[in-house]
Parts: C-alpha cells; structure tokens; sequence
C-alpha cells in the first residue's frame, strides 16, 4: 500500500508535462501534490491503517465490478437514484422518527405541497384490496403530487405487502409497526364487562359485534394513530382505507386548500350510528363538556350533533374512512383531555364505540363550523355507500366515473341535510 501511494503521487509530482502539473502553478503552495511527496516517503502506516486501506480498496474494486457487470446495481447506486431518495425531505430513520423539517415551503414542479402524509391502516391479509385503494387514490391525485405513504399495521408487513405497495406508488413509502401498548386491550378493562358487553351487540346482530379486534382498531383510531413516530413531524393526513373508490380526479391540492381556509377536518359522506353501538357514549360527552366548557369553540356545529341543544345525541357523524385531517387538532389539548376521558370509561370495549363518532363529536365541538369542510368535488366510495359531486361541470372536467344517482347525500340515511341546515 505503501509503494502504491508512493508511486504514484511521486510520479505525479515530477512527470512532465501532465494537464495537472500544468495546473499547479496555480494552486497554492500548500495544495501542490509534490510538496506532500517528501512527507508520504516518511510516512509509515500502521497495521491498523493497511488493513483499513485494503478494506476500502476491495469495496471500492467491488463496487465498480458490480457497477459494469449488474445494470441494476448500477441503477439503484447511481447518484440521481440515491438524491431521489433525499430529494422528499423525509427519511424515516430505523426507530421511524422522522427529522423535524420546515415544510411550509416545501415545492414540487413549482406548486407547493403541505406537510402531509397519506395514511392506511390495514392487515396482511388485505394486500389486494389496499392495492386498489392505493391504485384509485395514485392514478386519480398523487401521482401528479407525489405525497408520502404510511401504512401502519399491529403485525410486520410481509414482503409481499410491501413489494406490492412499492410497486404502485409514486411517492415515498414506510411501514410501520403500532406499539402493542396503543393497540390491544390494556389490562386495566374488565375482561368479565367487556365480554357481556360483546355478548349483549351479537344478541342484538349488530355487525363486529363479537370482534375484539374491530375495538382495538376503533380505540387506535380515536387515539393513537396521530401519535405514531411515522406520523411525528407531519401536520396533515389524508386516511385511506382498502377497498375504496375514488370516482374521480382529484386535480387540486386539498391538503393546501385545507391550510389556506383555515380547515382541520373533512369528509365526503355523514350518516347516522348505530345506536347499540355507543349507548353511553353522548352522557361521557356531556360530562366532559360540563368539566371542561372551556374546550367548547364558539360557533360549533352543536346543531349538526344535536336536535335539542345537546341534550340527546342524533347519531350524525361523519364516516372516518375518509378523512383529511389536521393532525394537530387531535394532538392538541382539548382532543387528549377528551380521548383520555372516554378511554378511561372503557366503552371502545364495554360498548363498542367507534373512532367515527367520536373524532366527529369532537370535530363538531372543539372546531368552529366553518373550520369543518366537506369536500363536494372528491367522488369517493366505501361501499356501500359512494358520494358522487353534484356539480355536472365538475363530473365532466374529472372524468368522474360515478353517476350523481349513486350519492348517498340526499338518501334517508344520511345526515347531509343536517349538514347544510346548520351552514
Ligand atoms: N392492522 C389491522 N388493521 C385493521 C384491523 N381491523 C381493521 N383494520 C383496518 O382498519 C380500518 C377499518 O376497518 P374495516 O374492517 O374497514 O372497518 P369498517 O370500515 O368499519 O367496516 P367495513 O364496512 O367492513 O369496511 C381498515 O383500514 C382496516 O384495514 C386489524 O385487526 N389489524
Ligand atoms: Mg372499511
């Protein structure tokens, strides 16, 4: 190693006349190769520093053999593809703590994008059905914005999930694993209570009735999902779920237009609960409320909840497998007081209360109306129910596939009336 370095930089130092010796001149003294030449004859490298050499040498030689003789090797080591890997502010590191960043001007093609993370909660076994999600959802918004994926789940992805999913989105993509402490049914529940509850909805023939596992994900959903480390330096979420449709193209930026209007939550569909399903949940509500007025916005929509002043819960709500969100809302202190007071109760298990009605109440009380936007021009379906836009012009213009008959807005069941009636 020794006569190698040597050789080399000696010759380069005397070897006349050589484009770089015609440069020295202009280097400063102090840069020249021949002025270090004497040093590195004295200089004897440790053992240390020999085996360091060769190791770096045969990775080096390595490397360029594997670069020549495998394309694809070349690709993925290429300088372009390793930048692409930096060129979306947001590298998940091994724990998935992402680096805090300034996102607020963040632009891609000239436009900018907010600080937003599309979000999809699902198991193993539903790879073909959030493949479609994913689909729908790229070829109708983000392959033109190029937003990050989340995919949470209770149980390690598969290589299959996550090759798949890799293989149809455009932008960046991480998976991550739920703590089993925000997941499964802590030990403090009265397993005696929780399963008399189960009992009393399968009497009843209330669907996920039985299910256990259908809590756990209602639980994590109400309160745990915005704090996954995946989702730590991220302010907007968009959720997907599998098997949904979006029916339409979606060629404006809704996470911006969210920002930009002030917004922090959003839907497409609102329906009425099934009331077996949360019959104490309106008297924990009240009783929060009477703890904590302080929590209650002005102008909120109270009326869209409640057909006599908040006395009685109507059942409206909006559906929660979809929603674009402000992240910090449910961060903040009004939504952590009033999920740690619900979770305290225990009715995710003792009933079965679902994270739809209750980021809805909250959204309904602890936001201005107007800070609440309903999204008219995203077609959206999770069957069975589909919200098609009203507007004629703008099926046309995004080649909506759905047909304006299909929405659920003005059908018994839903609560789109009540809607506009407090607008
Ligand atoms: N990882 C994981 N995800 C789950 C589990 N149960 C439900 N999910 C996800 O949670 C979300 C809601 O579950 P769904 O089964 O769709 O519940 P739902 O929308 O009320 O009912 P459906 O009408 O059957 O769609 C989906 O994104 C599911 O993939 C589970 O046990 N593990
Ligand atoms: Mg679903």
């Amino acid at each position: 190693m020794k006569f190698f370095l040597s050789f080399n930089l000696c010759n380069l130092g005397t070897r006349e006349p050589t484009i770089h010796n015609m440069l020295l001149p202009s280097l400063s003294p102090s840069l020249r190769l021949c002025s270090i030449v004497p040093h590195l004859r004295s200089f004897k490298p440790s053992r240390t520093s020999r085996y360091a050499g060769v190791v770096v040498f045969t990775i080096i030689a390595l490397h360029s053999l594997l670069r020549i003789t495998h394309e694809a090797y070349g690709r993925m080591t290429s300088i372009p593809n390793i930048s692409a890997h930096f060129a979306w502010p947001l590298t998940g590191d091994v724990a998935g703590v992402r680096d805090p960043f300034d996102f607020s001007n963040v632009y891609v093609n000239g436009t900018r994008r907010a600080n937003a993370a599309i979000l999809m909660l699902a198991r193993n076994s539903e790879i073909d059905k959030a493949a479609n999600s994913v689909r729908d959802l790229e070829d109708r918004f983000n392959s033109n914005f190029g937003y990050p994926w989340i995919f949470l789940n209770e149980e390690p992805f598969t290589e299959e999930f996550k090759e798949r999913i890799r293989n149809i989105t455009s932008g960046p993509v991480e998976f991550g694993l739920i703590p089993s402490d925000h997941w499964f049914q802590p030990d403090w529940v009265d397993e005696e209570k929780a399963t008399q509850g189960r009992d009393k909805l399968v009497s009843q023939n209330i669907i996920y009735g039985d299910s256990v596992s259908y809590r756990n994900m209602c639980r994590f959903n109400s309160g745990f999902f915005y704090r996954h480390p995946l989702l730590k330096n991220f302010k907007w979420y968009w959720r997907v779920e599998p098997d949904v449709r979006f029916h339409c193209d979606i060629s404006f930026d809704p996470f911006i237009y969210m920002e930009e209007h002030g917004k922090v939550y959003s839907f497409t569909i609102t329906l009425y609960e099934y009331r077996e399903t949360i019959p104490t949940l309106w008297d924990t509500v009240k009783e929060f409320i009477n703890d904590h007025p302080e929590y209650l916005a002005p102008n909120n929509s109270m009326a869209y909840l409640s057909n006599d002043d908040g006395r009685t819960y109507n059942l409206c709500h909006f559906w929660s497998n979809f929603e674009i969100a402000d992240l910090d809302f449910w961060r903040g202190e009004a939504y952590t007081e009033f999920f740690n007071y619900l979770d305290s109760k225990a009715g995710f298990y003792y009933e079965r209360w679902g994270d739809a009605p209750v980021h809805s109440i909250a959204a309904a009380l602890f936001a201005r109306k107007d800070q609440i936007q309903f999204f008219d021009e995203i077609g959206y379906e999770h069957a069975p129910f589909t919200h098609c836009p009203r507007a004629g012009k703008s099926r046309k213009e995004n080649h909506c596939s759905c047909r304006p008959w299909q929405s659920f807005d003005y059908t018994g069941y839903s609560c789109m009336r009540k809607w506009e009636k407090i607008q």
